[in-house]
């Protein structure tokens, strides 16, 4: 009997902030490669994650989310998420099953009217809700439009991810592998880098310093004695921003590197040396050229 045919492509994942679509993709990876944070648009741009089994492989791009205008910044997210969608096979539009239908979902959804991409609606965070809650959930979303499937979730502890790589796996074509199976991300390793020293100063600042922030690797590089050694610039919008983040005498500054140092040494399974620098970077966020220097272009 012949054997089935090897299948690959993309998919999007999009939702609002914290349904949980960097637990998936890190509960499916199993790799720290999307970036965590109980902060709303923690992942700024695509990520590409790749799940490799015998059957298929999934290169899955976890999109910024698609969200109402604030800067330019928030244009260039909603453009290259846009984009996006209509470039892959297949789009997961994952929600917070226990909190609702809302209208950042509904936002989204219109947005997924004007493509043609199979969307599997994923019902994330099933834990949080009585089994009998959800087909009244379901009947809201199918309301609002016509979904390729329906699958319920929870990312967190793993629950029916397989039955959603299986759904998937129905949209793939046949393809190649685009990627080596030991390879879960396309990424420069400078990005993820710099996303895991970003995720640390959210969680470390809480609400003292907001979304305006970015980092950039200056350089990066092994050293004789094998250890990689990298210099990182952390732009910051206000003089206060910066004193919090480097804190008394340093302290934060030097948790910050403390912490993102063990992420950084095992996703690249080496020594590292990191080097953290404070800049202060008046309304970056406005200034296109800046943008383009921190990388936010296509
Ligand atoms: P994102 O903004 O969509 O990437 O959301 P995150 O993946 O960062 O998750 C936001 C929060 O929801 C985190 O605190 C997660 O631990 C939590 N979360 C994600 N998935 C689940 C789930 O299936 N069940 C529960 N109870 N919590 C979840
Ligand atoms: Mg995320
Ligand atoms: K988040």
């Amino acid at each position: 009997m012949a054997k089935n045919k090897f299948k690959s492509g993309f998919v999007a994942i999009v939702g609002r902030p914290n349904v949980g679509k960097s637990t998936l993709m890190n509960h499916i990876i199993g790799q720290k490669i999307a970036i965590m944070s109980d902060k709303p648009q923690t992942t700024r741009n695509k990520i590409h994650g790749v799940y490799t089994s015998e059957e298929m492989q999934v290169v899955f791009l976890d999109t910024p989310g698609i969200h109402k205008r604030q800067s330019k910044l928030g244009d260039y997210m909603n453009t290259t998420a846009l984009n996006t969608l209509g470039e892959v096979e297949a789009v997961l539009f994952l929600v917070d099953t226990a909190e609702g239908l809302g209208g950042g979902d509904r936002f989204i959804i219109e947005r997924l009217k004007g493509i043609r991409t199979p969307v599997i609606l994923v019902l994330n965070k099933i834990d949080k809700v009585q089994p009998e809650e959800l087909l009244p959930i379901i009947e809201e979303y199918r309301k609002l439009y016509e979904f390729a499937e329906i699958v319920p979730i929870s990312a967190k502890l793993g629950n029916n991810v397989n039955t959603l790589l299986e759904q998937i796996g129905k949209y793939l074509p046949e393809g190649p592998q685009y990627y080596p199976e030991d390879q879960v991300t396309d990424h420069p390793e400078q990005f993820v880098c710099a996303e895991l020293i970003r995720e640390k100063i959210l969680h470390l600042t809480r609400e003292e310093v907001p979304h305006s922030i970015a980092v950039t690797i200056e350089d990066m590089r092994v050293e004789d004695n094998g250890v990689v050694y990298i210099s990182a610039v952390i732009f910051v919008e206000r003089d206060s921003q910066k004193g919090i983040i480097i804190g008394k005498q340093g302290s934060l500054l030097k948790e910050i590197g403390k912490l993102a140092r063990q992420d950084i040494e095992n996703l690249l399974g080496s020594k590292i040396f990191l080097e953290l620098w404070v800049k202060v970077k008046k309304d970056w966020r406005n200034q296109e050229r800046i943008l383009r220097d921190l990388g936010f272009h296509k």
